[in-house]
Parts: structure tokens; C-alpha cells; sequence
């Protein structure tokens, strides 16, 4: 990023965001072929906070579409379980868990899950096919299993550049309990449910092999999509929906993008967008959720919107407790898994990280220590100033905000003025 580029993307990104009055103004999706300049698509998608899909090219050389397919582009199940489930151990060792979801059951609004060994996951996986794509387990689906973080050294497929201003799995590595990056895999009519991602974040995914369907709604649009007390629809395309006295204002919903993705093109789901999806055929996906200075305000007034309604729930005993607010953070974050006091650290090390970096100014990515680094370097400084004065704005509305002032100063482990002043000092030097 230069200094122009660096000046016209802090005022785009300070615009206000016209959420409500966004509609299905498209019914197609930008395709990106090739190669394409970073920054294009941080103009272009990131701050408008729109949707594209980008061709297999951008996969070629990853290690799972070779490894994971066969010639005539199926899942290769054994090659799968050769690679997951290692041989010659005690039994106790041999076995790979995994997190698996049934999509023929409903528990309100998502599909059941449970932990079963890979292998057993292969073998109804085997046998589902043999059957004419039927079981009686019902639809299983592999999904959210964390096979990078468990399987570190497998070397399977590369981040692109255009998602590696990756907030989210930044933070949560330096935890090492957590990660957003994923992998699925699912039978021909495996399919999920109506959502939008955890705290708003946006959403990567590329299919290895197999397809998708996408339904895909702006956000805003899924406020005609909740039923009479105000629950989201867990299926938007269920007859259910028609039923006036069930979901009052259906009609006024726009119709979703409909995509459909093809093995080895990746989609880029914008933050807040809902969506369902299915796949169409026996598919692999490797999916990441990630969040950066583009879709930061989006994320902390999701976090607003959470705490008002955790405050709304518990709103009797306001006046008999002392501690009604301290609750409310608890409660959103045993809900959400991220209070006010995480989320301020959460901006803290990602400032840091940046102040550092700025400070120190490694010439080129050969000399960074990790990879946080080697992507600060490869983004630039001036992405880096970016970051830091997109954390500042979003600082500076939390310190004014009531329910963030009302926090115990214990909550924060540190002073967030001199933050900001280090953060305003950063940015001076490099702009
Ligand atoms: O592929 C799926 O089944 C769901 C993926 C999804 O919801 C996402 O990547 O955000
Ligand atoms: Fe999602």
C-alpha cells in the first residue's frame, strides 16, 4: 500500500455503512481469473464489503487438490485416511477425532453434532455412496475440524495473499486453545444451515473438490427472514417461510445471490452477509473465517448489538443487583465467546504487533521472524498505519462508549489512553 492508497483507504473505510438500505442490487458475482493486484481487491471487496469468487487458478498448486482428489475428481477416501489416521499404533493413538454434524436432524436453529473417529467418518462416507447417497445415520457432515492446527506439518494448501490480513487467527494462535481455518467435507446433500459467521466476520472457501450452492443475503436482509418471536429461519427456502402469521414480512425480503461455486474456485463471503449452503456433490472445502481494519466496525457493533440484547433478556433484575453489568458481560461472553474487556485486548495485541512492526521496519519478508510478520512485511507499512488507525477509531468509540466505561478497570490489563498514544505516535511517523 502507498501513501495514496493508504489516504483514500482511510476515508473509505470511515464512510458511513448504509446496511439497511442495501438490497440484492446484483444477482451475479464478480469473478476474479487471475492474478490481481492486493490492493484491488482491498478497494474493491474488503471496505464495499462485497462478494467475488475467485477461479481455480488461485489453487493450482495446492497440495490437497492434487493429494485429496482422484482423476475423476472425486474425494479420494483412501488417500484420505492413509493421511489422517496413522497406522501401527496402539489404538488408543490410532484414532483422529473429528466433528461431525448431522444435517437430517434439526436442534433449534443448527444440526447436531458429535465427535467420531475419522475412519468411522471414511467408512459411512464409503458406504453412504455405495447406498445411492442414502444412510440410515440420516446426512453426516464433517465440519469445522481444525485439521491445520492438528496437522500442522501436512503442508496441504496456502493462504492467499488477498485473505492474510487475518486478525482473528492472529489473535486467537497467540491463545493456542482456538483457530478459525477449516476444513469440511460432506456427502452430495449435505448442506448448512441458515447463519451469518462468528462475531460477523468474513468468511473464505475453497473447494478442493465437488461443488456448492450458495444463497447469499446483504446484510440487513435477515431481519424479513425471522419468524413471530423473532428467531432467524433455520431454513430459507422451507414452505414454512410463506406462512404470513410465522414470518410476517418474508415477502419483503429481497431473493438471495445464488451461486454456484465449482472445485477449485474460492468465494469470498463479505462480513454480516447470511447465508445457507449446500453441496451439490461429494465436496471438500477448507474454510476460514477472518477479520481485519476493513470489517473492524462491523464486528464491534455486532459485539453492541449482543450486549443490548443479553441487557434486554436480564432486564428485571437491573435494579436488585450491583453487579447487573459485570453479568452482562459474562453472559455475552459464555453466548458469544468474546466480552468487551477481550475484545479490547484482542485490539491491543493487534496494535502492538503493528507498533512493533512499524519500529522495526523489516526490509523484505526474508528477514521476519513468523508469519504474522512476513504478512506485515509483504502488506507493507502503510498497511500496517492502516490497521493501527482503523483500531484507533474504533478505540476512541469504545472509550465513549457507557457500557465499556462501566467495565471494573481490573477488566483491562492495560491503560487504553496510553495505547492511543502510542498507536497516534505510530502512525505520525509513516504517514
Ligand atoms: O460449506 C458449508 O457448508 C458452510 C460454509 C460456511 O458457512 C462458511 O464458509 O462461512
Ligand atoms: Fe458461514
Amino acid at each position: 500500500m502507498d501513501r495514496e492508497t493508504f489516504h483514500n483507504c482511510c476515508s473509505l473505510a470511515k464512510m458511513p455503512r448504509q446496511i439497511h438500505q442495501q438490497h440484492c442490487s446484483s444477482y451475479f458475482i464478480d469473478y476474479i481469473e487471475r492474478e490481481t493486484p492486493y490492493f484491488k481487491f482491498f478497494k474493491n471487496y474488503l471496505i464495499p464489503n462485497q462478494p467475488c469468487m475467485f477461479s481455480k487458478k488461485f489453487t493450482e498448486d495446492w497440495n490437497c487438490r492434487k493429494n485429496w482428489v482422484t482423476v475423476d475428481g472425486k474425494p479420494n477416501l483412501q488417500r484420505l485416511l492413509h493421511e489422517f489416521e496413522k497406522k501401527g499404533m496402539t489404538a488408543h493413538y490410532n484414532e483422529t477425532p473429528v466433528p461431525v454434524a448431522n444435517c437430517s436432524a434439526k436442534e433449534y436453529n443448527s444440526n447436531p453434532k458429535q465427535i467420531m473417529p475419522f475412519k468411522e467418518f471414511i467408512q459411512y462416507w464409503r458406504e453412504y455412496i455405495q447406498n445411492g447417497h442414502s444412510s440410515p445415520k440420516g446426512c453426516l457432515y464433517l465440519k469445522d475440524w481444525h485439521m491445520q492446527r492438528n496437522f500442522p506439518e501436512h503442508n496441504t494448501y496456502k493462504n492467499p495473499i488477498y485473505f492474510s490480513s487475518d486478525w482473528l487467527n492472529e489473535y486467537w494462535d497467540t491463545s493456542e486453545v482456538d483457530d478459525y481455518r477449516f476444513v469440511y467435507m460432506g456427502p452430495k446433500g449435505s448442506w448448512t444451515p441458515f447463519h451469518a459467521d462468528v462475531f460477523r466476520s468474513y468468511s473464505w472457501s475453497a473447494n478442493i473438490c465437488g461443488r456448492k450452492k450458495w444463497l447469499l443475503y446483504p446484510p440487513g436482509q435477515e431481519e424479513f427472514l425471522r419468524d413471530c418471536h423473532g428467531n432467524l429461519a433455520y431454513d430459507v427456502t422451507a414452505p414454512v417461510l410463506q406462512d404470513k402469521g410465522l414470518y410476517a414480512q418474508f415477502e419483503e425480503a429481497c431473493q438471495p445471490l445464488e451461486i454456484i461455486q465449482e472445485a477449485g474456485e474460492i468465494i469470498f463471503v463479505p462480513s454480516g452477509w447470511h447465508h445457507q449452503v449446500y453441496n451439490l456433490e461429494d465436496t471438500i472445502s477448507i474454510n476460514h473465517n477472518w477479520l481485519n481494519g476493513c470489517n473492524l466496525d462491523i464486528m464491534w457493533q455486532f459485539l453492541q448489538d449482543e450486549l443490548s440484547s443479553v441487557q434486554r433478556e436480564i432486564e428485571e433484575w437491573r435494579d436488585t443487583m450491583d453487579t447487573w453489568h459485570q453479568h452482562c458481560q459474562v453472559i455475552m461472553k459464555s453466548c458469544t465467546g468474546i466480552d468487551y474487556g477481550e475484545f479490547a485486548s484482542f485490539l491491543k495485541t493487534i496494535a502492538n504487533t503493528r507498533i512493533s512492526f512499524l519500529n522495526s521496519c523489516p526490509r523484505n519478508a526474508d528477514n521476519c521472524q513468523d508469519l504474522v510478520a512476513e504478512s506485515l512485511c509483504a502488506l507493507g507499512p502503510h498497511h500496517a498505519a492502516f490497521d493501527l488507525q482503523r483500531v484507533l477509531q474504533i478505540f476512541e468509540s469504545m472509550l465513549s462508549n457507557e457500557d465499556f466505561k462501566r467495565l471494573d478497570p481490573s477488566a483491562l490489563s492495560f491503560k487504553p489512553e496510553e495505547l492511543l498514544q502510542e498507536i497516534r505516535e505510530a502512525v505520525r511517523t509513516i504517514v
